[in-house]
This record gives structure tokens, sequence and C-alpha cells, in this order.
């Protein structure tokens, strides 16, 4: 892990990968072994990596592959799903498909363009969407939690941001474990402190064939931006990427933002009228007014 300066070979780096994540899911309370869980994955290294460590670590959990329609030059949701598709049948793991323009008419740049009229990156509303389909289909399959590939490279860019533009809320909300509430499966990222090489080391080593693109929409994206800056500041002082976030997890912990709870503003027992899941929305939740026809929201 970042404080740690390892040499290990390529026997004991994948065990101790494979402990540490075990350590990272005890400090934080993230799950237990009788827990179904489910594990969101891209076809990146991160979290299919974070899907073998936990399949050899014991725990039952099945994959979700949101198939977003992004084609680019490199046709990237389809050859992403076909890695989580060998990942999963070489070990004989369920893995769960959505199809998004299948089961809601719309690829997520078809419905951002519809939305905002412009050229504008299709991020926010792959976010919106991604959140929406991740707790439906964890909600509707009874997992108990969702675990995500985060590693520290993504949290610590994720801080940085929040940090210089005073996101509080986001800030509040930044904590390896999300406890279930109002409607809202557990989520828990247990790479979060672990170095974007040191999971790609560990997906090399074990021979892990995932896609090596980028989604084509994170060129120039903010997160990348942020990314470079924590880059710069590592190699002038090693070691800080991983203080940085793990001191404002501490921070965090000493009681500088109070945890979220039932009587926070943020849920205020909502469920959409359409869907059903829980929303800060007294109308329609943001997802359903998103898709073209709300009707496929209830499929
Ligand atoms: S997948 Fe979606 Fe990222 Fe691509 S469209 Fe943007 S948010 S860049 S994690
Ligand atoms: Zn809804």
């Amino acid at each position: 892990m970042g404080e740690h300066r390892l040499a290990l070979c390529s026997q004991h780096y994948p065990e101790w990968i494979i402990q540490q994540t075990q350590e990272t899911i005890r400090k934080y309370k993230m799950f237990n072994p009788s827990d179904r869980i489910l594990v969101a994955v891209s076809g990146g290294k991160d979290s299919l990596t974070l899907w073998d460590v936990l399949f050899k670590l014991g725990y039952s959990v099945d994959g979700i592959y949101i198939n977003l329609g992004i084609r680019g030059e490199s046709d990237y949701s389809n050859r992403s799903e076909t890695y989580c598709q060998s990942f999963a049948a070489s070990r004989g793991l369920k893995l769960q498909t959505v199809n998004i323009s299948e089961k809601y008419g719309e690829s997520i740049s078809e419905m951002s363009y519809r939305k905002m009229r412009s050229q504008e990156k299709p991020c926010s509303v792959c976010g919106l969407l991604k959140r929406y389909v991740l707790n439906k289909t964890a909600s509707d399959g009874k997992y108990d939690v969702i675990v995500t590939g985060h590693n520290l490279d993504d949290e610590a860019a994720i801080l940085l941001a929040n940090t210089l533009e005073w996101k509080s809320e986001m800030l509040r909300r930044q904590s390896p474990v999300l406890p279930a509430e109002m409607g809202f499966t557990r989520k828990t990222k247990p790479f979060c402190r672990f170095y974007e090489r040191e999971t790609a080391a560990y997906a090399l080593i074990q021979g892990i064939d995932f896609i090596e693109e980028e989604c084509p929409h994170s060129e120039n994206s903010k997160q990348l931006f942020f990314k470079n800056i924590l880059n710069g500041w590592e190699i002038e002082h090693p070691g800080r990427k991983f203080q940085f976030y793990a001191t404002f997890l501490n921070a965090r912990k000493d009681g500088l933002f109070t945890e979220i709870t039932r009587e926070s503003p943020r849920f205020n027992d909502h469920c959409c009228p359409n869907c059903g899941q829980p929303t800060t929305s007294v109308e329609l939740c943001a997802f359903c007014r998103l898709i073209k026809d709300p009707a496929d929201a209830k499929k």
C-alpha cells in the first residue's frame, strides 16, 4: 500500500494484495462472509482485479456490467463487456448485464444529447444512470452490498476536486463505506487504499485480461486533471497521495463531518411514484425524468 515500499516476488505480491484487501474490509467493516455481494465491473483492471480477489477470499460475489452504448473507435462498451464475460466464464462466476440502449431505448450519449442539446460529455448523465441501475439491480436481487473498484488514485482525485470546490455534501459522503439506508444498498470500496499501479501489477501478474483503453469521454476530464496534479506531487513527495486520503479519513472519523443519517435533509422519505426508488425529489426521480419513456423504469 501507499505507505509501504515493498519488493515482493510474483508469488508473494498477489498474496499481499489479497491479504491487504481483507484487512481493509475488516478495518472499515465493509461486509461479512455471509453477505451477498454485487461487484460493479467495467472491464478495466481495477474492477476485474477486485472481483478476482474477493472470489479468492471466498466471498459470495456476483458481477454486474452496465453496457452504456459508448462506441468510439474501439467500440468501447461492447469490447468491455466481452472482457467481463470471459472473466466470469473462466471462473464460473455469475455476471448480469444491463444494456442501456436495449432497456431504455437510447445510449447515454443519445440521452445526454436529448437532455442537454449540446455536444457536452455525457458524464453527468452516465453517473446518474450507473448509480440508479446499480442500486436497482442490488435491491431487486436482494444483495447486501455493492462493491466498486475505486482505488487510491481515484479517491484522492475526487477528494482534491471536492476540497478545492468545497463541495461539503460530497465530502461528507466520501467514505470507503456508505451505509444502507432509505432504500439504498450499502456501497463499499475495498481497493480505496491501493495505488492504481498496485492493482495493475496484480492484474498483470495474475494474467487478468482487461480493456486497456479508457472510456473515450474520459479524455480531458476533470478527474484526470486532478490525478495529474496529484501524480506531480507524488513524484516530489512519495507517499503524499496516500497521506492526503488517509488523513482525510482520520479527520472524518474524528468528527470533521457528521455522518449521514435518516434525519439528514438529503433524504426525506420519498420514493419515486413511478419506479419506487428512493429520491430527494417529491415528484419523479432524476432517472425517470432522464429516460425517454418513464414506463421503461418499471421493467
Ligand atoms: S464511463 Fe461514463 Fe466515465 Fe465514460 S461517460 Fe464519463 S462517466 S468517462 S467513469
Ligand atoms: Zn423513478
